[in-house]
């Protein structure tokens, strides 16, 4: 189909897109025959409607899930080895549409052009490939327990997982969600945020092509009061896996707690803190700054505009520093955006999200802290927001402590170690953290110290799919990413048998 071809222009791309429910292989209407409008944040255009899912077909992507979960299906009785081709055959085919699913990540969700192709669809093709790799390397141990017995343990799959990612990193999150899944042999009923379909229906195409068995993978774009609460309270569903805030995260813990107990794992908000020792490399902390604040607008939970506790000795030339690199950065249109500056900065994915940022910089006003630069709507269309300073900030502001998903830099000063750390650790978030310094123990001891999941040491966001990622405290619960996944996508069986007589 042309679609699927390299050669392709936008009007193709518009008046071919995946709009329906992904079920069992097959595309499906809505029961309800509702659908959600997809607009390009970037230019509030409609892109195209896709089929609206709510409970009943949430209910339908289950009982296929399920189907395909049965013992003896195709699915469960498949090689290890032949879960690790198909997610491969997924990872060549994500290679062959790199550009086309690039441009469609692009315009669905804002994200500037070449981040979408290099940072998201690189990213979301490794995963595939990483956890590929994983498949046929599952398994258990023998245990020389006392008695004439013989022990042995099975890491077995869950069963039927719920999935429910947020609109920041569409595709690269459905990865990170599909893949440990589907390596150790689960069964996945997925539901995208609202705003961002496209590139989750792309890839449902891909896995019917991958030659994956029908009910292994479904895909149900919905809102999240109907269609994700119906996938976090379903009695039939074993685990649900989310992404997304941490007032939703409550809501999907509840859930589980309320009906079948179901296995959770959390990824959730943070408000990071970066630490900026006077011994560190000046440059190297700053060019962070404003790259890091500009991008994380579409950041992942590891990126939400952090606290920057800066030293005293370097306070000021740091404040002053981050403000003269912050206006290298302008507004990129997802479209037409080549790379290079002037095209860096990402919109807001919605009214809610751009008015929500615009308030918390008035709260920061309001409560005295000094607005360096910024600060205000950028550009004349979309939903930008200039690169934004702020420094004089104290801890008690609403600015330093929640999370701010936008380019917006706090700057607080501090004056010794002690004091940082007990700052920095003083937040109910503990996603990750950063921290510059040229001293090597303050490097070990102050990592060590850090309540945080991830912890940067002269650099931020080195993200990688072989390390794992998740928070501590309310950013959330388990481990994404690197082998540590896999202990969230299986079950552990212990298998004694007895024997008449054991020997060493
Ligand atoms: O997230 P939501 P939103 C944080 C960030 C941001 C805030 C709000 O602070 O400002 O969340 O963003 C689904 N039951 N992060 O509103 O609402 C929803 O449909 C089940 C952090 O987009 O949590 C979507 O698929 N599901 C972050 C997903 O949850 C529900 C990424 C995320 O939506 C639901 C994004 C419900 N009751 C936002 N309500 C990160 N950690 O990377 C919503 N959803």
């Amino acid at each position: 189909m042309q679609y699927y071809s390299r050669q392709y222009n936008i009007d193709y791309l518009f008046s071919a897109l995946l709009s329906q429910l992904f079920i069992n292989n097959e595309w499906h209407e809505s029961v309800s025959g509702r659908k959600i409008p997809v607009r390009n944040p970037a230019t509030g255009e409609l892109l195209c409607e896709v089929e609206e899912a709510d409970a009943e077909d949430i209910d339908k992507a289950v009982k296929s899930a399920r189907a395909a979960f049965e013992l003896g299906s195709p699915w469960r009785s498949m090689d290890a080895s032949d879960r690790g081709r198909l997610l491969n055959k997924l990872a060549d085919l994500v290679e062959r549409d790199h550009l086309l699913l690039a441009t469609l990540e692009a315009l669905d969700s804002g994200k500037v052009f070449l981040v979408a192709f290099f940072v998201d669809l690189v990213a979301t093709i490794k995963t595939l490939r990483y956890y590929a790799g994983w498949a046929d390397k599952i398994h258990g141990k023998t245990i020389p327990i006392d008695g004439d017995y013989f022990t042995y343990t099975r890491h077995e799959p869950i069963g039927v997982c719920g999935q429910i990612i947020p609109w920041n990193f569409p595709v690269m999150m459905f990865s990170w969600k599909i893949a440990p899944a589907l390596c150790s042999g689960n069964t996945v009923v997925i539901k995208p945020a609202e705003q961002t379909p496209l590139t989750a229906l792309h890839m449902a195409a891909l896995i019917k092509e991958a030659g994956f068995p029908p009910g292994v993978v479904n895909v149900v774009p919905g809102y999240g009061p109907t269609a994700g609460s119906a996938i976090s309270h379903h009695m039939d569903i074993d685990k649900v896996a989310f992404s997304g805030s941490t007032a939703v995260g409550k809501l999907i813990q509840r859930a589980a707690g309320d009906t079948n107990l179901k296995r959770v794992t959390l990824e959730l908000g943070g408000k990071n803190p970066i630490i900026v020792f006077a011994d560190c490399d000046l440059e190297q902390a700053v060019e962070t700054g404003p790259q890091r604040a500009v991008l994380s607008t579409r950041a992942s939970a590891a990126w939400p505009g952090p606290g920057w506790f800066v030293e005293a000795p370097i306070y000021e030339t740091f404040v002053r520093r981050s403000v003269e690199e912050g206006p290298l950065q302008g507004p990129g249109r997802p479209a037409d955006a080549r790379g290079g500056p002037g095209t860096t900065g990402t919109g807001m994915i919605d009214r809610k999200q751009f008015d929500k940022i615009l308030e918390l910089v008035e709260s920061g006003q309001r409560e005295g802290a000094t607005l360096e630069c910024g600060g205000a709507p950028w550009g004349q269309q979309g939903l930008y927001i200039q690169p934004t300073v702020f420094s004089n900030v104290t801890d008690d502001m609403r600015i330093a402590k929640e999370e701010i998903f936008g380019p917006v830099q706090q700057i607080m000063c501090f004056s010794s170690v002690e004091e940082v750390v007990t700052r920095a650790n003083a937040t109910h978030y503990g996603l990750a953290a950063g921290l510059f310094t040229s001293d090597i123990d303050k490097a070990f001891t102050v990592s060590a110290a850090l309540q945080a999941g991830v912890v940067w040491v002269n650099c931020y966001n080195a993200m990688s799919v072989m390390c794992p990622f998740g928070g501590f405290k309310m950013s959330g619960n388990g481990r994404e990413l690197g082998e540590y996944a896999l202990q969230e996508y299986t079950e552990i069986k212990a298998i004694t048998i007895k024997i008449s007589k054991k020997n060493s």
